[in-house]
């Protein structure tokens, strides 16, 4: 474990590495407690360095077995080293190779960084700083080195060996029962990209030529067994490398291109240069396993870790504060490569969504922090939603700006200056300006600021002068070490729609206003629109074209027109779900039922309508969370208010909407065998939605309905849903759902998952004594991520009510697995802990509760920098 409180790290105090790596060779003799790692590095003094300066390389409970210089050993006197630190204060020459070996143990690696063990496997996580528990190293990403790799093991133990690059050897040792690869990466890369795995897997194998006639081998890896539930991967994989070339130009450039699935696994899946370890839950799927979310998150991610081989591996990040770099940059093309594959409108919805779940709260309260942060004391904390999500958020912004050709210009430029390099935010800034002539000085206070911008809109029309005002005024609320904000660049798209529903056109002055981008630069702006015929209503952020809060003032009236009529499917979704959130909001604060006419007549025309989309409507007609209410309302949030509005509401519409879902329901029953593809996705999830609303009253027939569809669905997706509904009522269906579930997927620990988080988020007294009893069940186990994440997880930050009970048990209960767990992952206990990041808003009594609970973690001894770090921003 780590210093408690170690002093922080800041941009500011960059300097460039005093010692380079041109070459390391390791040499990995896998045993389950003694691992035995060999590294020769090829150390050069960095002419840039400081004169004289000591060799220093970062360690993390490591155990020195040798060293050796040029293949001399070296006196005790020579060297200093401790687990964390290795240092030659008077190293021999400017160029020398250290010669290390250490001994680690994979069996008692509990975080699950460096070389670890997943069921029986050998495995690596690296990114970070997981690199310095294998060996001692400049474990810092601007230093690049190319690597060769040497395992050997039991072949019975690990008949697969696998590390980054290309296979160049390999074979038995002769008189052993070992054998051995040699791997060997061209491609100079970062200690964060290093990668190893060992163990018993089954492949399952393809091909790929790239654009210019490269042949690559591909493989996935997973554990025996699983192979069947692999193919949704390769396809997507197969897939995400054709697209890299058509849309981005980028080739994958070695001959093999690797992924491993594992079970035990801290985040979604890891980059590592032609060895991509994934979370097996991001790589297995199957109809009868896997739901259509389960398949566009592996479509999602394997796209992500393909596309870091540009954008993060080819191009690395100078420093750890450059994390957005590659993160944000390769969310945005995640994203855009599933809305190519999907539908594009339907993405941008889902994506917004899960920004304002999860990026707007924490930009809204105490750990909130930019896009690019000032400084940090643990870099593991800040794998968050503003790095990745805002991150893709300002990149889709600057495409925006810089429109399709320009942000095109920007990237190729950006790949051919940088190709090799360990690169800054500013360099890729600078690549858009110097293509494109733009000044970007400005825009770049979207990697600086944090909180969420509130941009603040009136409109005005003159019959008289045919002209449309819009007066616009932005402002950045005050955060944590940032108390006041300079005005943003914002590209908000607007349109203005006429009385029949058509846009009318963009004028300003003389000049028509391209792809509708209006250009916010200060705090407050005014807009004259002219040969406007008659009132419109403006559209604004249409495609939510920037991550901020627009107060509009429409009316409920406005809101209901461009629910029916916006050309933009993005706008046409936030008209009805701005007024879902209106009442939402009124119900909540004064507990009583509001008039739902105005949303229950737009809702029944979406529905009807049969030009949409079902994705599109299942996504319009689903009530905004509780958690984006909680937001909206800021201060003095009461959970048990909200859920009670929301159900009133939901019930409002399921009551009057009846005839319309049933017939819905009863309209998209799949023609055939489930596929997974999004048009037969977004039936299944209209016909899901239905079944929800039908049973929101927990009606006889309703409760019938779910219970017949859970037991005869041929696919997860459908069986998932239905339980789902059954679970939120206290009907004797849903216990007796509950256990047939378990009893049909006992053997398969994903599915398992999906069983914990269905029970960890029933809004009802008795889920606390529930998730407790589960976590003695024989299916959890505190040392899987997924295990937890799924149960404790699901309900710190899925179940509002019960996490946040006014007896302070629910905080207490999520405290006390958070230092129980934090000795054995502190990544994973950090991250639990940050379901904390709204106490702040909370109503006084149920505010005191969190806070006490924040402070008895804080004030626990030996707490792991990682929660340590969170439980002090937390209260801060
Ligand atoms: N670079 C990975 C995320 C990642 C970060 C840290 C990890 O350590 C446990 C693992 C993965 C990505 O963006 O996918
Ligand atoms: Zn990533």
């Amino acid at each position: 474990m780590r210093d408690a409180e170690p002093q922080p790290i800041r941009l500011a105090d960059y300097r460039p590495p005093e010692w380079l790596v041109d070459k390391v060779d390791l040499d990995f003799a896998l045993h389950p407690t003694q691992a035995r790692v060999t590294a020769r590095l090829a150390l050069r003094r960095n002419p840039k360095g400081t004169q004289g300066a000591p060799v220093i390389l970062d360690g993390d409970g490591l155990t020195l077995v040798r060293l050796a210089i040029d293949g001399a050993p070296l006196a005790g006197s020579s060297f200093e080293a401790g687990p964390d630190r290795l240092t030659l204060a008077h190293p021999p020459a400017d160029s020398f190779t250290l010669e290390i070996e250490t001994l680690v143990d994979p069996t008692a690696n509990t975080q699950l960084m460096g070389l670890y063990r997943s069921s029986g496997n050998y495995c690596t996580q690296c990114e970070p700083e997981g690199f310095r528990r294998i060996t001692y190293f400049p474990d810092r990403p601007d230093v690049l080195a190319v690597y060769t790799t040497r395992i050997e093991a039991e072949r019975e133990e690990a008949p697969i060996l696998l590390s980054n690059g290309n296979l160049v050897e390999s074979g038995p040792l002769p008189g052993t029962t070992r054998h051995y690869a040699v791997w060997q990466d061209p491609w100079p890369k970062p200690s964060y990209l290093f990668a190893l795995v060992g163990g018993k897997l089954a492949k399952v194998a393809d091909r790929f030529v790239t654009a210019s006639g490269r042949e690559v081998e591909l493989g996935i890896y997973v554990e025996e067994g699983k192979a069947e539930r692999a193919g949704y991967a390769m396809d997507a994989l197969k897939r995400s490398m054709r697209w890299d070339e058509t849309a981005f130009g980028r080739e994958y450039d070695l001959d093999v291109f690797n992924i491993v699935a594992v079970s035990d696994f801290n985040m979604g899946a890891m980059e590592n240069k032609g060895l991509n370890v994934f979370n097996d839950k991001y790589v297995l799927a199957s109809p009868q396993v896997a739901t259509d979310a389960d398949y566009s998150g592996i479509e999602g991610v394997i796209a992500h870790e393909y596309f870091h081989n540009w954008t993060g591996n080819r191009i690395t990040c100078r420093d750890w504060f450059q994390l957005c770099l590659k993160e944000g940059l390769t969310v945005f093309r995640d994203q855009e490569f599933s809305s190519d594959q999907r539908s594009r409108p339907v993405k941008r919805i889902a994506d917004v969504r899960a920004l304002k779940a999860a990026q707007f709260s924490e930009d809204s309260g105490p750990l909130a922090h930019p896009v690019r942060p000032q400084s940090y004391r643990e870099i593991n904390n800040f794998y968050t939603a503003t790095v990745y999500e805002k991150g893709a958020e300002v990149v889709r912004m600057l495409k925006t700006l810089l429109g399709e050709a320009g942000f095109r210009a920007g990237m190729d430029l950006y790949f051919q200056r940088h190709d090799g390099q360990a690169a800054t935010i500013e360099d890729f800034a600078a690549a858009f300006a110097d293509a494109t002539g733009r000044d970007l000085t400005q825009f770049s206070l979207w990697y600086e600021q944090s909180g969420t911008p509130v941009v603040t809109v009136k409109g005005s029309y003159d019959a008289e002068a045919r002209t449309y005002r819009l007066d616009v005024s932005q402002a950045v609320p005050p955060t944590p070490g940032q108390p006041t904000k300079a005005p943003m660049v914002i590209p908000l798209v607007v349109g203005l729609v006429g009385p029949n529903g058509d846009d009318l056109p963009l004028t300003l002055g003389n000049t028509v206003v391209e792809r509708g981008v209006l250009e916010l630069t200060k705090a407050e702006q005014s807009f004259v629109f002219t040969g406007i015929d008659a009132r419109p209503v403006p559209s604004l952020n249409r495609g939510f074209s920037a991550p901020v809060n627009v107060v509009s003032g429409l009316t409920a009236d406005e809101r209901v027109f461009l629910a029916a009529h916006d050309a933009d499917p993005f706008n046409r979704f936030d008209a009805l779900q701005g007024l879902a959130l209106g009442l939402l909001k009124e119900g909540a604060r004064a507990g009583a039922p509001v008039a739902p006419e105005a949303l229950i007549g737009a809702a029944r025309n979406i529905l009807a309508n049969t030009a949409l989309d079902p994705a599109f409507k299942a996504q319009a007609l689903a009530l905004p969370g509780e958690g984006e209410i909680a937001r909206e309302l800021a201060a003095d949030v009461d959970p048990d208010a909200i859920y009670a509005a929301r159900k009133a509401l939901k019930s409002a519409l399921g009551n009057a909407l009846a005839g319309d879902l049933a017939q819905t329901y009863g309209a998209l029953v799949a023609a055939g065998p489930f596929t997974p593809d999004a048009a037969s996705a977004g039936r299944r999830s209209l016909r899901n939605l239905a079944l929800d609303y039908l049973a929101v009253t927990a009606s006889a027939e309703g409760i019938a309905r779910a219970a017949a569809q859970f037991e005869q669905a041929d696919n997860m997706t459908d069986r998932l849903a239905a339980l789902a509904v059954l679970v939120q009522h206290d009907v004797p269906e849903r216990e007796r759902a509950l256990a047939a579930f378990y009893e049909r997927f006992k053997a398969d620990a994903l599915v398992i998952d999906k069983w914990f988080i269905l029970q960890a988020q029933i809004a009802a007294s008795d889920t606390l004594e529930r998730v407790k009893g589960l976590m003695a069940h024989p299916a959890f186990s505190l040392g899987n991520p997924n295990r937890v994440r799924s149960l404790v997880g699901a309900f710190a930050a899925g179940n509002p009510t019960q996490f946040n009970r006014p007896d302070g048990a629910g905080h207490a209960f999520v405290a006390d697995v958070v230092l129980t767990l934090d000795p054995k992952n502190p990544q994973v206990a950090s991250r639990l802990l940050s379901s904390f990041k709204t106490w702040r808003q909370l109503e006084p009594v149920r505010r005191a509760s969190a806070e006490a609970a924040l402070r008895r973690v804080a004030d626990t001894p030996g707490l792991s920098a990682d929660v340590s770090d969170i439980a002090t921003r937390a209260l801060g």
